[in-house]
Formats: structure tokens, sequence, C-alpha cells
């Protein structure tokens, strides 16, 4: 094994703290706090540490954090022979804002804080995913509407702080989204005016000419950390640190530039600065988190466990080919000089990194809000044109299997009749459905008119709505072998 060491080289007394992130998992800590860890070490200290916080649930990592003086390490492995191990300093301070969120406040309030990150995940942001207006029905949103000043989500904390920071005349700070959703920045702003107009209309007209939200993508493979993976740790790079994560080499993170109040000089640490986001962040979602779903929906139901075992399978590898050449890509716009069959390529050995053990039950998580901006968004716009133009429908096969195969899952039985927990907002009502309709047609037809999920062009198309329940059929009649009859060069 080749181990590459890094430490930080800068003195933590030199670093002030001028980004608070809310959302401290293991993605945070090996993607956006290593580009400031390598931004410190350039920089040897300066005004962008990270104070990262969680707000729901990981009061523990918090603590474990705190005891290290928030210091732990990151395992890049490019293969299973070659890592880079890396000491992270970035993370200055890390916070727990459970009930209380005054300390958190403090922070938020501080004119230090220039720029606030989320990773809170698709849920957190509390809109719908096919519309994404916010989730009036959700009882924390309709509790941050009553009482504001207490907020429990994420959009009601950066409302509140916003609402503090304009009344003391403190400059409003730039909140930057980092969660793999299609305009993140417009969609939090939006979900934030939204919230702030039961305030008061003024105000949310205020934040719309005064806040920035620029979008950005994310991207880097992180497995959830595991007792096996710490092990691993242990025995292959003799880190013992409990805090540390394991992730693979590659890292990207493409942002849109504008920070009112300044912001890390990130083009030299290797993110890149754009105008626009959006055509990289729709590439990556249809590409990468589309293949990510389908592997993990058609995989969990031909009983395999992680990325990198179903892309050695190459029935598995062919169907994801065939959906990105014929179903993701003809939905893509990218500007000149993006070679996207080359980030294809990149993709499928990426995902073969077997050293990462990326389980596709991480990736199954929370379906009903992914699987509409991976799958669905690109997908009907090929419905459309196909239906505009009268040509004959073909090409969606794998997003077909896809939908079938995520329709089981959430069912919480695979094809033997074991149970498995279905992790998803949306999985009482998803239950709702598999108890009340036995009959597949029935099912499938009342899982597709899920509006929230499915936009209306799905309901309205009955060759899609057959090909769903067709392979569905197969599926459960034969198993998923006899759908994976995927030619990518057909
Ligand atoms: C994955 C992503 O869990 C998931 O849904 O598709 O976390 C994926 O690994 C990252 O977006 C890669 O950048």
């Amino acid at each position: 094994m080749k181990i590459k060491i890094t430490k930080s080289l800068y003195k933590l007394e030199s670093v002030d703290i001028g980004i608070v992130h809310i959302g401290l998992g293991a993605f945070h800590r090996a993607h956006q706090a290593v580009y400031i860890e390598k931004n410190l070490n350039r920089n040897l200290g300066g005004n962008w540490g990270i104070c990262a916080v969680n707000i729901r649930s990981n009061s523990k990592l918090v603590d474990l954090l705190k005891m290290n003086d928030c210091r732990y390490h990151v395992a890049e492995y490019t293969d299973s022979q070659h890592a880079h191990l890396r000491e992270v300093n970035a993370i200055r301070d890390a916070l727990f804002a459970g009930d209380d969120k005054e300390v958190l406040f403090e922070r938020l309030l501080s004119s230090n804080t220039k720029i606030v990150t989320l990773t809170v995940t698709e849920k957190g942001y509390y809109v719908t995913p096919s519309d994404k207006k916010l989730r009036l029905d959700d009882p924390s949103i309709q509790h941050d509407i009553q009482s504001p000043a207490q907020p429990k989500t994420a959009p009601g904390i950066l409302v509140e702080a916003l609402f503090r920071r304009k009344k003391l005349g403190i400059p409003a700070f730039t909140v930057l989204s980092c969660d793999n959703m299609p305009n993140n920045g417009a969609l939090t702003r939006a979900a934030v005016c939204e919230l702030a107009a039961y305030r008061s209309p003024d105000f949310a007209k205020w934040i719309q000419d005064n806040v920035a939200f620029p979008s950005s993508m994310v991207d880097r493979i992180v497995p959830a950390m595991s007792d096996e993976s710490q092990k691993r740790l242990q025995s292959e790079l003799n880190c013992n640190d409990q805090n540390a994560v394991m992730c693979e080499a590659f890292g990207q993170w493409v942002v849109e530039d504008n920070f009112p109040l300044g912001r890390p000089d990130w083009e030299l640490d290797g993110v890149q600065m754009v105008d626009d986001v959006h055509p990289f962040e729709t590439m990556k979602l249809r590409l990468l988190n589309g293949s990510h779903s389908l592997l993990a929906y058609v995989g969990s139901a031909a009983k395999l466990e992680t990325v990198a075992d179903a892309v050695a399978d190459p029935k598995f590898a062919a169907l994801i080919r065939h959906y990105m050449t014929f179903e993701a890509l003809p939905t893509l716009d990218m500007p000149d000089g993006i070679d996207v069959q080359h980030y294809i390529e990149s993709l499928i050995s990426r995902f073969a990194n077997d050293s990462l053990q990326h389980k596709l039950s991480q990736i199954a998580m929370d379906g009903s809000q992914k699987i509409p901006q991976r799958w669905l968004a690109g997908a009907a716009e090929l419905l459309i044109q196909q239906k505009e133009r009268q040509v004959q429908q073909k090409n969606l096969s794998a997003t077909a299997l896809g939908v079938a195969a995520w329709i089981l899952y959430t069912g919480g039985k695979d094809l033997e009749g074991h149970s498995h927990k279905v992790d998803d907002p949306m999985s009482q009502t998803l239950n709702e459905l598999h108890t009340l309709h036995k009959k597949p047609e029935n099912l499938i037809c009342s899982i597709l008119a899920i509006h929230d999920v499915f936009p209306k062009a799905f309901s309205e198309d009955d060759t899609f709505f057959q090909s769903v329940l067709t392979t569905y059929l197969t599926m459960t009649s034969k198993g998923v072998a006899a759908c994976l009859q995927f030619d990518h060069l057909n």
C-alpha cells in the first residue's frame, strides 16, 4: 500500500472563523472542509475557518470532534493500493444546536461570518421535489411560521439570522448550498423568501434584493463510515482517529462566483469559480447521481451490496452506460470544451473503486427526494419532445427499469419477501399505496400519479406506464437478470 501523508501547515491561532456550515456529516468533512484546509495551508491561516453545526441529529459527532479540538483525518483512496491521508483542522469550532439555537445565532450574527454553507440533504430544504415550493403541510415548517424566533429548520434558521442581522445593521452573509439539487442557490433563495414572507413581505423582498445565494455543484464519493471502515483505516493507514472519514481521491466543486462580502481565494485550491453552474449541476445529477440511484434500486433487487459489486457485473455496467448515453446525455446542453463522453468513462472507473465499499442502501435513502432531479426531469423533457414531434418513444427503458425497481423497493420487501427499512420522508404515503393496491398495474398507476415526485408528463404517457409495468412484472416473476438486456451500443 502506497500512502501519502499531508499535515496541516498553519498554526491554529492564525485562523479566524468566517464560515458557518450547517450539516456536519461525512460529506462536509471530506469535501468542503478539505478545500478550506488546502486554502488555509496555502495561506498559512486566514479568515476562512469553519464553525460546523448540526441542528437535528448527531450531537455525538460534535462532542467527539470537540474532544480533539476538531482535528480529524480524511483518507482519500485512489484504489486499494494508493491512499492519501490528510490531517484537517479547517473546522475550528463545532456546535450542536438542537432545542437551544442561541449559540448558533451568536455565530450567525458575528460580522466575521461572511458565508453560511449548507449540506442538509434534499429533504432539509422542505420543498416539494417536483415544483420546489415550500412544504407548508410539514409540522416543522408550520412551527417556523408560528414561532420564527425559535426555528427548527435550516430555512427557518436562515430567515431568523438574516432578520436579526438586518435589525442590527450587519450586512447579510452569503448563503451557499452544497446539496445535490439543480439550481440549489435559487432553490434555497425561494424557500427562504417564501418562509420570510410570512414574517413580512417587505422583509422577503429585502432578502431577495440583498442576499446572495450562489449555486454550487459538489462532487466526491464519501461512503458513510462503519466499524469495518474504521478498522481498515487503522490497519491499512495506521490511522486511529474515530472522526476520520474515507472517500475517493476525486473531488470537484464548481461554484457560482457571487460573494458580496468576499470569499476564500478558492480558485487557487482547485475550485472552479464560474458564472453559471447549471450545466455542470445537471450533468453531474443526471449522469453520476442518476446512475447511482439506478444501481441502488436495481442492484438492491439483485441482492448486491455495493456500487463496485454492481459495476463489476457487465450487465449492470451495460445498464448504466445505456442509461447515460441514451437517456441522460440527450437531455444535456453543455458548454463547449466539456467532454461528456470522457466524463461518462471516468464515472465508470470511479464507481469501480472497490476500496470504498459504497453501500447501495446508503444511496437508496430518500428516493422520493432524489429521483425527480436525477431521472425524471430529463426523462420528462424527452417524453414531451417525443410527443411534440410525434416520434416513437424509445430509449427510456433504463429509466423505466429504475422506476420499477424503486417502486419495488418502496414496498419494503425484496423479491424473496425479505423486509428492509424504507428511509424516505414519503415512506408512509408509499406504504399506504402498496397496501391499498395489490394489482401491479394499479400500484404503478397510483405511484406515477404522485405529482410531488413525478412530473405530469409521466401520468399522461401510456407508453412509459406500460414499459414500467412490463419491467415490474418481468422482475417480480423472472428476477432482475431478465430485465438486464442492455447493450449500450444499440
Ligand atoms: C449519492 C451521492 O447517496 C447518494 O445519493 O448518489 O451522495 C453521491 O455519492 C455524491 O453526490 C457524489 O458526489
